[in-house]
């Protein structure tokens, strides 16, 4: 399995605020080659098994509740150590926390509107990378 790739979404309030121009500027100037890119929007059913993981958790509802509501644009990424690296680009989870010039400090309104998602690990970036370009192995190369 290659370690080189991520998975991110541009979440609906980045999309509405019309700053996607902008995130994928940083995004590539912080070093990342965009792989697979498409605009779409989540179905309730689909946003509860994109985010399966976190069925449990009490925002589960808002969280599915906002990623449907309007269009999101899911991108793959690559960059040598992609995963952590876009981590850091991207900030803390709430935007209270994140570091200056992260994209949630510029961009994200709040914990549950926080423009943007990026994968929490190689495991995860590959099975959400694949949630949203299946069909094709992108992870192993094939894809373009
Ligand atoms: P991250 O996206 O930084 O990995 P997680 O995995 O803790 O954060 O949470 C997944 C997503 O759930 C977040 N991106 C955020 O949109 C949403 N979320 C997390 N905590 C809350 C919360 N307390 N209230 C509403 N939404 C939340």
């Amino acid at each position: 399995m290659t370690t080189n790739r991520t998975f991110t979404m541009i979440k609906p309030d980045a999309v509405e605020k019309g700053v996607i121009g902008p995130i994928l500027e940083k995004i590539n100037a912080a070093g990342f080659k965009i792989v697979a890119m498409k605009m779409t929007r989540l179905t309730k059913a689909g946003a509860s098994a994109f985010y399966e993981i976190h069925k449990e958790r009490p925002f589960f509802g808002e969280l599915v509740d906002f990623i449907t509501s309007g269009p999101i644009v899911a991108v793959i990424l690559e960059k040598e150590n992609a995963v952590e690296d876009f981590r850091v680009l991207i900030g803390s989870t709430n935007p209270e926390d994140a570091a200056e010039g992260t994209i949630r400090k510029l961009y994200a309104e709040s914990i549950g509107s926080n423009a943007i998602h990026g994968s929490d690990s190689n495991e995860n970036a590959q099975i959400e990378g694949a949630f949203h370009f299946s069909g094709r192995e992108v992870f192993s190369g094939a894809f373009l």
